[in-house]
């Protein structure tokens, strides 16, 4: 067969490099990007078989979001917009490790496997990159594998990471689906909810000198007439991730390098490929960061309390991880709002923000979006067409328009900032009324490195230790002589390391739980 063979002939340009071993983890493959070519090129044939077995558009998203330039990474990305399949996550990591001269026969395998033909005709799939130098390279291995299976290839060249996820759901819905939609769609959504102010405020981004820039700058001038996005660290003038982006600010807990800010402005901080956000103020030249807790806190009271005022029966719970900080969670349930607490990672907290009608998802790192089940989606719109009493009818007409400034597909660093921005002007809310609404717990992060990070098992959705046995109980008691305290650890999805997280009452005593705990478990 044709096929068969074109894939021994290209194969033997995407010879696996010796040593080098090729996991899809949490956020995919993530490594030098040097040494990614023989996955991309093996994840390009992989997706054209689940192309073929979904009869779908699937996305391929090139980017190694907040590590260093150097290094890429690869996700690829399922019909609906989610993250892949479990399942599928499995034989990406054996596919991408099995040598040149065995593809044939594991892709044979594989196909039969998924029970799907390897010459099927059906699917395509979408490539996206962020703007690292060894993107078209590794875009192009991609496409070359996904062409040995003669699957469509698709390459819309640099995008963010969720104009990619939102490309793919429109394009498998039949709904526009290209970029140009993708800015319309939103600037649209937004000049609708947000109407004219008075002064038009100036909102200041930090891109990271990355993809986000591109983004704004497309955004900017559909706005202008409505807000001023001033870009910051667009590339033009700085190295990707570095003393910037959000991963940096969250991490260091300060504010970012290149950004000119003045007392009280509205500023935000992004992550390398954009699909994460935070808020940043300095009053009294002191920094201030509202990170994904306070932006899950602002959304999820805002929807709340539309769904109140239109009297709806909608259920609304938030989705956080370990990670979330106390005091937010306290702060929710004294709203009565619930809250699931999920294992790290996007594709956990979306899977479960599922279970509600109005799912509201964040880590505190600043990834989450907001989900809204068919129901929802119906009983909203029939609504706003029925409805005739004036608070209930504005409530649900807020509701309606808010649905369509919120990528679904993902967490969107760009649409949530219009998102945050609008709600912060329709609640009248300053910077500091939103900041005030809950005060953090200090907190601090360890990170340890050592040799097998996998003897380390979690339960209770990352917060307890199950193996090796006895640390539980250990870390137990040195939490029992801290006030107001919760520590957990866990091994890291993305690196070699494992990471010790500990919350206090204080500053020092969260400084001094995660240190004592640190050395104990090591
Ligand atoms: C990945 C995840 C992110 C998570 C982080 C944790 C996605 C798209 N990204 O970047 O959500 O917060 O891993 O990293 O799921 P860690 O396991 O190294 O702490
Ligand atoms: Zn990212």
């Amino acid at each position: 067969e044709i096929t068969l063979e074109s894939i021994r002939a290209t194969a033997s340009s995407y010879n696996l490099v010796p040593g080098v071993k090729y996991a899809y983890g949490t956020a995919g493959f993530r490594c030098k990007a040097e040494i990614l070519a023989p996955a991309a090129y093996r994840m390009g044939l992989l997706s054209a078989l689940r192309a073929k077995s979904a009869k779908a558009a699937i996305g391929v998203m090139v980017t190694a979001s907040h590590n260093p330039p150097e290094d890429n990474g690869l996700k690829v990305v399922e019909p609906q917009g989610e993250m892949l399949l479990p399942r599928w996550e499995n034989y990406s990591t054996q596919l991408s490790n099995t040598d040149s001269a065995s593809l044939v026969e594991a892709l044979k395998d594989l196909s039969e496997e998924v029970d799907v033909s390897l010459t099927s005709a059906r699917g395509k799939i979408i490539v996206g990159r962020d703007t690292r130098d060894s993107g078209p390279l590794i875009s192009a291995a991609v496409a070359a594998g996904a062409h040995n299976l003669q699957c469509k290839v698709e390459d819309i060249g640099v995008c963010t990471t969720p104009q990619l996820h939102w490309i793919v759901k429109q394009t498998n819905i039949s709904k526009p689906n290209t970029i140009e939609d993708y800015y319309r769609t939103f600037s649209d959504s937004f000049i609708n909810l947000y109407g004219k102010s008075e002064s038009k405020p100036s909102i200041k981004v930090d891109c990271a000198n990355g993809v986000g820039a591109k983004s704004l700058r497309s955004l900017a001038p559909l706005l202008s007439d409505y807000i001023d996005l001033v870009i910051c660290n667009d590339g033009s003038n700085g190295k990707l991730n570095e003393n910037c982006g959000a991963d940096f600010v969250k991490l260091m807990q300060n504010a970012p390098q290149g950004v000119n800010y003045s007392e009280n402005e509205h500023c935000y901080t992004i992550d390398g490929d954009a699909d994460r956000s935070l808020f940043f103020f300095f009053q009294d030249h002191k920094f201030n960061m509202l990170d994904g807790d306070k932006i899950a806190t602002l959304f999820a009271g805002f929807l709340n309390t539309l769904i109140h005022e239109a009297e709806l029966d909608l259920s609304l719970g938030v989705v956080q991880t370990a990670y979330a900080n106390g005091s937010s969670t306290s702060y929710l349930h004294s709203k009565g709002i619930p809250v699931v607490c999920v294992p790290t990672g996007v594709k956990h907290l979306h899977k479960k923000a599922e279970d509600f009608d109005v799912g509201v998802y964040f880590e505190a790192n600043g990834h989450g979006t907001v989900l809204f089940s068919d129901t929802a989606m119906e009983v909203i719109n029939k609504r706003a067409v029925q409805e005739t009493r004036k608070i209930q009818q504005s409530a649900v007409t807020r509701l309606v328009a808010f649905t369509k400034l919120i990528n679904t597909a993902v967490g969107d660093a760009v649409t949530n900032i219009l998102a945050i921005e609008t709600i912060l002007k329709l609640c009248n809310l300053s910077p500091q009324t939103w900041n005030n609404m809950y005060t953090d717990l200090p907190y601090r992060q360890l990170k340890i490195n050592i040799r097998d990070r996998d003897i380390i098992k979690t339960r209770d959705a990352e917060r307890k230790i199950s193996s090796p046995e006895g640390m539980q109980e250990k870390i137990d008691v040195l939490v029992s002589d801290y006030s107001n305290a919760r520590c957990f650890v866990r091994p890291s999805g993305t690196e070699n390391c494992v990471r010790v997280h500990a919350e206090c009452a204080t500053q020092r005593e969260a400084d001094s739980l995660a240190m004592s705990v640190g050395s104990m478990v090591f």
